[in-house]
């Protein structure tokens, strides 16, 4: 059985010196590639004996039912999540498709344990008003460096999470809108008093479309353009905001052109219909298009650039903003730092939120978006200087290692595998799709796919699903060939059975 060695190492000095020798000492077992065990191990059941205890402790204080079990972070290591029971997992899930390094990373350990950042981590401010003295150069060299940001997009606004980011996303978007009706007036005395008790003209009737299966967050703005599943949105009021067809392609691609070009028809024809009935016949005109390069949490459900760019053209011909939301997509799993980069559109999208791989929240923008008045799109933290620090640690891994590259490379790796995996089980697994290592498949059924993974996880591989019956991977960007051999090996055995 692996023992983690160099984790000792870490965990028992404390000094910021000593602890930078761990580090040190870390980083040399992961040069000799045994920072990672050598493959999955499964003492027991999972959730094991500890885990199940724990699950009992928790959800006596709060609703835990979603929990699978209870990780162990101290031990956990690159590729491999560890639990309480000493099961060691290689994970291609990912904390939901957040860590863009794997676990312990010595770049991300390194950059916490420096003094300087140490100050920075301790003093959260309220960036909006306080920033500190190095912030304007830590967007420009880390969010707004060439290689980051989205090509065209030259402004940004930090955030937290997913969630506050498309919700102030939309705000930004409804701040834009209303600014082009109101061509440079002030704001009226009607509508000074109007939008103080939620009344038009101050509060308008504007709408953002989305698209059926999306996922966009759960906050209630958000909620409203979220349509992956039931639970989600049960009993929550929502705005009467459009929701078009997403295409639901026919697969595989090469076989079915033609029919997959109908659907792009079908659903742009859709969304150009909702233009023009929100703007007649509701009274509430859509300023926003809001939609993921692949549908994550709805599926993985994707659509093709030319779908992209008409809907571009179309957005724009209406006036509306394209909002493009890249908080699973982003950050380099589908081989470029952002989806949409594979989609040649003939100008950046308005917006593009972020979150998960890179570590905080926030949106990249178009000049114009920028709201005239201060306070107009604010909170306390606007974000964290802290996980920019992560960032940058993360970043420069990215760069110093190749990994895009790396990510493409394995993924059409992992493809090709799939692929054969799915001429061979052909009742069992169809509809084999990916960019980069964002990859899935779907089951037979939805129950089929809740027992694959429940058996993956036997067989020590942490996968997971997404909509009715796909199993999605979404492995950190250090994955490599050998990973996925591991994963194809318990793969094939569980549809062997
Ligand atoms: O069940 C949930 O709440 C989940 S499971 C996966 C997510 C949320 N993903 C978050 C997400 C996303 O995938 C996209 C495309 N947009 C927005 C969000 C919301 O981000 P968070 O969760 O950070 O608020």
């Amino acid at each position: 059985m692996f023992v983690n060695k160099c984790h000792h190492v870490l965990s028992t000095r404390t000094s910021t010196r000593r602890l930078l020798k761990g580090v040190t000492t870390w980083k040399r077992c992961l040069t000799t590639g045994s920072r990672e065990p050598e493959g999955p191990v499964v003492a027991t059941e999972i959730p094991g004996p500890r885990s199940r205890s724990l699950l009992q402790e928790l959800n006596s204080i709060q609703q835990a039912s979603s929990v699978q079990f209870f990780a162990d972070y101290e031990k956990s290591s690159g590729n491999y999540i560890m639990d309480v029971d000493g099961n060691a997992l290689l994970d291609v899930y990912m904390q939901i498709s957040s860590m863009p390094l794997g676990y312990n990373h010595p770049a991300m350990l390194e950059a916490l344990a420096d003094p300087v950042n140490q100050k920075i981590i301790a003093n959260r401010p309220a960036l909006g008003v306080f920033p500190a003295k190095d912030w304007p150069n830590r967007l420009k060299n880390v969010l707004l460096e060439k290689e980051v940001a989205p090509p065209g997009l030259s402004h940004i606004t930090t955030m937290m999470c997913g969630s506050c980011s498309n919700e102030n996303a939309f705000k930004n978007i409804f701040i834009w809108y209303a600014e082009k009706q109101r061509q440079g007036a002030p704001f009226t005395k009607e509508e000074i008093e109007s939008c103080m008790i939620n009344e038009k003209p101050g509060s308008p009737h504007y709408s953002i479309m989305s698209f059926k299966g999306a996922f966009h967050g759960r906050t209630l703005g958000c909620l409203s353009t979220t349509h992956s599943k039931y639970i989600h949105k049960m009993d929550i009021p929502a705005f009467d905001w459009p929701i078009a067809s997403f295409p639901e392609y026919k697969y595989p691609l090469e076989e079915n052109v033609r029919e997959n070009q109908q659907e792009d028809k079908r659903c742009i024809a859709e969304v150009e219909e909702l233009f023009e009935r929100y703007k007649n016949e509701k009274r509430m005109p859509v300023a926003g298009v809001i939609i993921e390069p692949i549908q994550a949490e709805g599926g993985d459900n994707h659509a093709s650039s030319e779908f992209f760019q008409e809907l571009q053209r179309v957005t724009r011909k209406h006036g509306a903003a394209l909002l493009i939301d890249e908080v699973q997509t982003g950050g380099g799993p589908t081989g470029k730092m952002w989806c949409h980069e594979h989609f040649n559109l003939s100008t950046p999208p308005d917006v593009m939120t972020f979150s998960k791989k890179m570590q905080l929240g926030g949106y990249y923008h178009l000049e114009d978006f920028k709201p005239k008045q201060g306070y107009r799109v604010f909170n306390t933290w606007m974000g964290d200087p802290s996980k920019v620090i992560l960032l940058e640690a993360i970043l420069e891994i990215i760069k110093k290692e190749n990994l895009l590259d790396r990510v493409t490379r394995v993924g059409d790796y992992m493809l090709k595998n799939l692929k054969d995996l799915q001429n061979e089980h052909s009742n069992t697994i169809n509809a084999v799709r990916g960019r980069g290592t964002f990859i899935a498949f779907n089951c037979a059924s939805s129950q089929l796919r809740d027992a694959i993974v429940k058996k993956l996880l036997t067989k020590g591989i942490q996968a997971g699903g997404c909509g009715s019956q796909a199993v999605r991977l979404r492995p950190a960007l250090t994955f490599t060939e050998r990973h996925a051999d591991i994963f194809f090996d318990a793969l094939r055995s569980v549809l062997k059975e």
